[in-house]
């Protein structure tokens, strides 16, 4: 069976949003570092969750995950058939990865978990969202999902981003397309099932 290593309230929840919503069958391994690592001896060098067993496969990182996830179970549904298709995945996630999830994670962390926040970290990194959110926003004008007009590996890997930025007040009404795809993918029941148990 699939194990999933880490808390809902840790990047594990975007692991746990694409488990859900391929309907697959998990045991999920609630665990935090640093204790984590001990039940992770031997799967997840890093130390840090997510991680995931398939049978012989173990991985770590979330959006490396989802992918791996995606395209072995979720073919014709949340894993493109078309080459292109798979290359638009992978420029998303990879987009995602690069250009917004450290300065949003930058913000959750100063904003919800220190006690005295690091304003300086939060201007840098409020200062350096606009440039990606504008190309997000002017890309979804466009079109109702990140590569077309269904929703999929893409667009769940980048929403589980921006969930967060929800999550730490970034304002992000300067950018109408973004918020209205992230409704549509936030409103989907396996997003909702998962934060249900956050
Ligand atoms: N790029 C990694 C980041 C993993 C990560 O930093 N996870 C956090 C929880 S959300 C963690 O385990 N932090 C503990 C640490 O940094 O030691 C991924 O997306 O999986």
């Amino acid at each position: 069976m699939i194990k999933l290593y880490g808390s809902a309230r840790s990047r594990a929840a975007r692991c746990m949003w694409m488990l859900e919503e391929l309907d697959l069958t998990y045991e999920h391994i609630p665990v935090s570092p640093p204790e984590a690592s001990t039940q992770m001896a031997g799967i997840c060098p890093t130390g840090k969750v997510p991680a995931l067993t398939d049978g012989p496969v173990t991985l770590f990182e979330s959006l490396a995950i989802n992918l791996y996830l995606a395209q072995t179970y979720g073919r014709g549904r949340l894993w493109p058939s078309t080459d292109i298709g798979m290359g638009l995945v992978y420029q998303w996630t990879l987009w995602a990865a690069t250009e917004i999830e450290n300065p949003i994670i930058t913000i959750v962390v100063e904003r919800l978990f220190r006690q005295q926040p690091d304003e300086a970290a939060i201007a840098a990194s409020e200062k350096a969202l606009p440039r990606p959110l504008k190309v997000l926003d002017t890309h979804l004008s466009a079109s109702s999902y990140l590569t077309g007009d269904s929703f999929n590996a893409a667009d769940l890997n980048v929403a589980s981003i921006l969930a967060s930025a929800r999550i730490a007040s970034i304002d992000l009404s300067g950018y109408p397309a973004v918020t209205a795809w992230l409704d549509r993918c936030l409103g989907r029941p396996a997003y909702a099932a998962v934060n249900a148990r956050r």
